[in-house]
C-alpha cells in the first residue's frame, strides 16, 4: 500500500493466473462516498477513462487505516463510514452508519479484467489464444474488426441485507429490478429500438450505470463510470453469516445476527474501459440522491414553461397548421405553452433549415405564437445529410469534422435524409462549432422563443449493426466507439445546450429534449422515453420508467402522452393526460401515421376531461417550480418513489403503480380501462392523506379501495404539508407569473403543516446572477400560519399576493381569523365546512414577498 495523499491509497493487485498487474486506487470522499478505480498497471494501449461526466472533482476526506491482520486493511472515513480491504483474494467491504454492513465487492470472486494484449506474441509467430470472436466478431452482415482484441471487465457488487435494487435505466421494466436468473442481464447500450417490448431487460435509448439499494434502515448507491456496452445480472441470495470473516461479524456487534441475511448479488460486465466505481453510503435516500448529484450534477431549474404543457406531433405540416392548432387551444380554452415541429419541417431532413414551401416565414410564425406567451421547439437530429449543397455538410466535410470508419475515411450510414454522416463531438473544436450552429446568425429562421429537440442520437443508423454505429468507428483522439458509445448522444445535447446558452449571451435558460442520455445528461437536457405505444400496458410502464430515471438523477422526464405508435381510444387518452399531468415533463406526441389527436378531437366530454387535467397541472406549477429549484440545489428529484419519502415503510419498496411529487403529493394514476375502483396503498404510519378534489381524509399505512369515475385522478396531499397553487385560468404559464397564490394547508395529527414557495422571472439566470428570487417558508403551528423568508438574500419584484388559504383537517369553526403583516392587521372573511373540516380564508391579502402571521382563534 502507498498513501498518495490522505484520502488516496494505492495498491497493486495481481492476476495470479497470468501475473498481469493492476493498479487499485481508493479515494475516500466527502459526503460518505468512496471511489475505487482499477486499471492495468502497464497497458500496451491506454484504456479509456470517461470524460464529460464528473462535474466537480470529488473532494477527499482523510482516512485512518489499521491492519486487522496480514490480509485485511481497515479504513475509517467521514463520520460513520468504514471499509475493509482484503488482499487475497481481493475483496472490499463497506459499512455505513457505524456498523451497518451494506456492500461487498468481489465477495463472489467474479472480478475479471481482460488486459490488452497483442494478437501475435512478441516473437511474431505464436498466435495468442483466440476463441469465440475475441479478435473479430460477426453479427448478421456486420463484422466488428476488434483491432485491440478483448478488453472486458466484470465484477460482482453485492448489496448486503437488501431485497430491492433500482436504477440502471433505460429499460421498460419494473422499478424494483428483477432477478435476471431466467432472462438476459439488463443491458446498457444506447440503441434505437423499433416498437420496444415492455417487461424486458433489453437496452433502450440511454444508459446510466448507476444502481441504488434501499432497505428499512439504509439507502446506498453504486455508480460505475463506464460508457461502453454493459450487462448487469441480478440475483437475490441469502448470505450466510457463518461464512463472513470474523472481523466483519464483529461489526454486527451486539445486534442480533441472523444466520442468513438477504443479499442482492449484481454482476456487472462492460466491454471495455476501466473500473471506476463510486459508492454512495447514504444512509438516507436523500443523502444518496445528493451524493450522486455532487459527482454528476443536478438538473438546473428549467424555464417555467418547460414544466407546463407541450403539444407535439410528427408532424405539424405548415404554418397554417401551427396557427390552427394554436387557435384550437384558444377556442377550447385549454392552456398550452409549447408547440413542436418534427423532422418534416426541414428542407429534406437538413437540420437548421426550413421547408420554405410550408414554412416560408418561420420567424413570424414564432412571433405570432409568442403573442400568447408560448414557445416553439424544432427537432435537430445528429445525422448530417451527405449533400454538397447543404451548408452544414459542406462546412463539416471541408473541416474534416465527421466520425471516421476504422480505415480512416468518413463513416457513412443511412438515416432519414438518406446517406448521412455524423459529427465528432468528442473534438472540442467540433463541439463548439456545432454549438455555434444554433446562433441566430447561423440558424436562420430561429428566434429567442425557439428551443430544441435532439432525437436519434444513440445514434440511430438504419444500416448499422443493431441500428447504430459499428463499434470500430473512430472518434477524435483515436477513441473507438466501443469505449465511448453511450456518451455520444449526451455530447450532442450538451453542445446544443451550449449553443442556446451562447445565443442569449448566457442570459436565458436553454431547453433541450433528448432521447439518448448518459449519467450527467440531467445538467443540460430533459429526457423522454421514446417510442411507446397507445396501449394500457405502456401507460402502466410510464411510472416505473420515469422513477428509474428520476432516482438516477434525470429530473425532467416524461413519456409521449397517448402513446407514440397507434391510436389511443378516448378513455386511454384521457387517462394518459390525467397521469401525465402529474409527471415532470408533460408532452402529447404521436407518430406521423396516427390520426390527429389534439385534445378536442375526442368529443365534448373528453375534451372537458382533458382540459381539466391540463388545468390541474397549471394550478400546481408554483409547487412544481419550487421542487425543481430544490432539484437544482439538493439533487432531490421532483418525482419520487414512495420509499424516498417513507423510507421505513416496507410496503412501499416495490411500489411502482404510484409515486410522490415532492414530499407532499401522492399520485396513483389510473392505468386500466373501465375501472370503477382502485386499490391504493397510503404510505406512512400516523400520516393523513387528503383527496385534493373531495378533501376526504384517509389514514396512512392502509390499502383502501377507492371508487373512481372518469373525472378521478387519485391524488392526495399529505397531512402536514402546505402547497402553493395558482387557481386563475390563463392560456400559458408565463402569463400567470404575477397571479395570486392560494395556499392549501393540510394538517397532520398535531395540527401542524409546513411548505415552501420559490419564485423568480421564470426564464433567465437572474435568480443566480442577481439573486432575483423569492424563497418563502410557510409554517402552521399553534393555530398560526406564518410566512417567512428562507433566503433573505433573494429579492424579486412581484405583484403576486396571497389570494386564498384553505386549511384541511381543522377541528372547529374559528371564531376569528386575523392576519398581521408588519404594521397592518386585517380580518379576512372565512367560512367553515363542517363535514370536511375545512376552513377557507378569502383574500387574506399579503404580498408574496412580505412576512406575515395569520392567527386563528
Ligand atoms: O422524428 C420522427 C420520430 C419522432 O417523432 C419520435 O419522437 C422519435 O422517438 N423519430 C423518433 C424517428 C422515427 C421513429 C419511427
Amino acid at each position: 500500500m502507498k498513501t498518495v495523499t490522505n484520502g488516496h491509497l494505492q495498491f497493486v493487485i495481481t492476476n495470479t493466473q497470468n501475473n498481469v498487474k493492476f493498479q487499485l486506487d481508493l479515494f475516500t470522499l466527502e459526503e460518505n462516498s468512496l471511489r475505487m478505480k482499477i486499471n492495468e498497471l502497464e497497458p500496451i494501449r491506454k484504456r479509456y477513462e470517461v470524460q464529460n461526466v464528473i462535474v466537480n472533482e470529488p473532494k477527499l476526506v482523510s482516512v485512518t487505516t489499521s491492519k486487522l491482520d496480514v490480509n485485511q486493511l481497515e479504513g475509517h472515513f467521514g463520520k460513520t463510514c468504514r471499509f475493509i480491504l482484503v488482499s487475497n483474494p481481493f475483496r472490499l467491504d463497506l459499512f455505513t452508519n457505524e456498523n451497518v454492513f451494506v456492500v461487498s465487492v468481489n465477495s463472489k470472486q467474479l472480478f475479471n479484467f481482460e488486459h490488452y494484449r497483442k494478437k501475435q506474441s512478441s516473437d511474431g509467430e505464436t498466435p495468442l489464444h483466440d476463441e469465440d470472436g475475441m479478435w473479430e466478431e460477426t453479427y448478421k452482415t456486420h463484422t466488428d474488426s476488434k483491432p485491440h482484441g478483448p478488453s472486458s471487465i466484470g465484477i460482482d457488487i453485492n448489496f448486503v441485507n437488501f431485497e430491492n435494487v433500482y436504477g440502471i435505466p433505460e429499460h421498460a421494466d419494473s422499478f424494483s429490478l428483477k432477478s435476471t436468473h431466467d432472462t438476459d442481464p439488463y443491458r446498457l447500450f444506447n440503441v434505437d429500438v423499433f416498437e420496444y417490448d415492455i417487461q424486458n431487460p433489453m437496452a433502450l435509448y440511454g444508459s446510466i450505470p448507476y444502481m441504488l439499494a434501499h432497505n428499512e434502515q439504509t439507502s446506498v448507491g453504486f455508480f460505475w463510470l463506464n460508457a461502453a456496452e454493459g450487462w448487469i445480472d441480478i440475483t437475490n441470495n441469502k448470505l450466510s453469516t457463518k461464512n463472513l470473516f470474523s472481523t466483519i461479524k464483529n461489526f454486527f456487534g451486539t445486534t442480533k445476527v441472523e444466520n442468513e441475511l438477504p443479499e442482492i448479488t449484481t454482476h456487472w460486465m462492460f466491454e471495455s474501459g476501466i473500473f471506476d466505481g463510486f459508492f454512495f453510503l447514504g444512509p438516507t435516500p436523500r443523502d444518496v440522491f445528493r451524493q450522486y448529484g455532487l459527482i454528476t450534477g443536478t438538473t438546473p431549474l428549467p424555464p417555467l414553461w418547460a414544466i407546463a404543457y407541450h403539444q407535439c406531433r410528427w408532424n405539424y405540416n405548415d404554418e397554417d397548421d401551427i396557427k390552427n392548432v394554436n387557435a384550437g387551444f384558444e377556442h377550447h380554452m385549454i392552456p398550452m405553452d409549447v408547440l413542436w415541429l418534427d423532422i418534416e419541417h426541414t428542407n429534406g431532413k437538413r437540420y437548421f433549415t426550413w421547408d420554405t414551401g410550408k414554412f416560408p416565414n418561420p420567424e413570424k410564425m414564432q412571433q405570432d405564437i409568442a403573442l400568447y406567451g408560448r414557445k416553439m421547439v424544432t427537432i435537430s437530429d445528429p445525422h448530417i445529410k451527405k449533400d454538397d449543397n447543404y451548408h452544414i455538410y459542406a462546412d463539416a466535410k471541408l473541416k474534416q469534422y465527421f466520425v471516421k470508419s476504422k480505415d480512416g475515411s468518413d463513416y457513412e450510414g443511412w438515416c432519414w435524409p438518406g446517406s448521412s454522416m455524423w459529427l465528432d463531438y468528442f473534438n472540442p473544436e467540433i463541439f463548439d462549432w456545432y454549438a455555434s450552429r444554433y446562433s441566430y446568425q447561423h440558424y436562420k429562421g430561429s428566434t429567442s422563443t425557439l428551443f430544441l429537440w435532439n432525437d436519434m442520437n444513440e445514434p440511430s443508423v438504419f444500416n448499422g449493426p443493431e441500428v447504430t454505429f459499428p463499434k470500430d468507428v473512430v472518434h477524435y483522439g483515436d477513441l473507438e466507439n466501443r469505449d465511448v458509445h453511450n456518451i455520444y448522444g449526451m455530447l450532442q445535447h450538451m453542445a446544443t445546450f451550449k449553443g442556446l446558452l451562447d445565443r442569449s449571451e448566457g442570459r436565458e435558460r436553454p431547453f433541450i429534449l433528448t432521447r439518448s442520455f448518459f449519467a450527467g445528461s440531467q445538467r443540460t437536457a430533459a429526457v423522454w422515453t421514446g417510442d411507446n405505444a397507445a396501449q394500457w400496458s405502456h401507460l402502466k410502464m410510464v411510472v416505473p420508467m420515469l422513477l428509474s430515471l428520476s432516482v438516477t438523477g434525470i429530473g425532467l422526464v416524461g413519456a409521449d402522452v397517448g402513446g407514440f405508435f397507434k391510436n389511443p381510444d378516448p378513455k386511454l387518452i384521457v387517462r394518459w393526460y390525467q397521469a401525465a399531468s402529474f409527471q415532470p415533463f408533460f408532452r402529447e406526441h404521436a407518430h406521423i401515421d396516427t390520426a390527429r389527436r389534439e385534445p378536442w378531437l375526442f368529443g365534448d366530454d373528453n375534451t372537458r376531461l382533458i382540459r381539466q387535467a391540463i388545468e390541474t397541472r397549471y394550478t400546481y406549477l408554483p409547487y412544481w417550480y419550487t421542487l425543481f429549484y430544490k432539484q437544482e440545489k439538493q439533487a432531490l428529484p421532483p418525482m419520487l418513489p414512495l420509499w424516498a419519502v417513507f423510507p421505513h415503510d416496507t410496503q412501499t419498496f416495490k411500489k411502482d403503480d404510484s409515486f410522490m411529487i415532492g414530499n407532499s403529493l401522492l399520485v396513483y394514476p389510473i392505468t386500466d380501462a373501465d375501472v370503477t375502483e382502485v386499490s391504493i396503498y397510503f404510505p406512512g404510519n400516523n400520516t393523513i392523506w387528503y383527496d385534493i378534489r373531495t378533501f376526504i381524509p384517509y389514514n396512512g399505512s392502509e390499502t383502501l379501495l377507492i371508487t373512481v369515475d372518469m373525472e378521478s385522478i387519485p391524488v392526495y396531499q399529505r397531512g402536514g404539508s402546505i402547497i402553493p397553487q395558482r387557481l386563475r385560468k390563463r392560456r400559458s404559464s408565463m402569463l400567470a407569473i404575477n397571479d395570486p397564490i392560494t395556499l392549501i394547508v393540510t394538517l397532520d395529527k398535531n395540527n401542524e403543516a409546513r411548505g415552501e414557495l420559490y419564485m423568480d422571472d421564470g426564464h433567465t439566470y437572474d435568480y443566480k446572477k442577481k439573486r432575483q428570487f423569492i424563497y418563502r417558508r410557510f409554517l402552521f403551528k399553534n393555530n398560526e400560519l406564518t410566512s417567512s423568508s428562507l433566503n433573505p438574500n433573494g429579492k424579486f419584484d412581484t405583484t403576486a399576493w396571497i389570494e386564498r388559504i384553505v386549511i384541511m383537517g381543522y377541528p372547529r369553526n374559528p371564531n376569528k381569523v386575523s392576519i398581521n403583516s408588519g404594521e397592518q392587521t386585517a380580518i379576512p372573511l372565512h367560512s367553515y365546512h363542517d363535514k370536511q373540516k375545512v376552513v377557507i380564508i378569502r383574500r387574506p391579502g399579503p404580498s408574496i414577498s412580505t412576512d406575515w402571521t395569520l392567527t386563528i382563534s
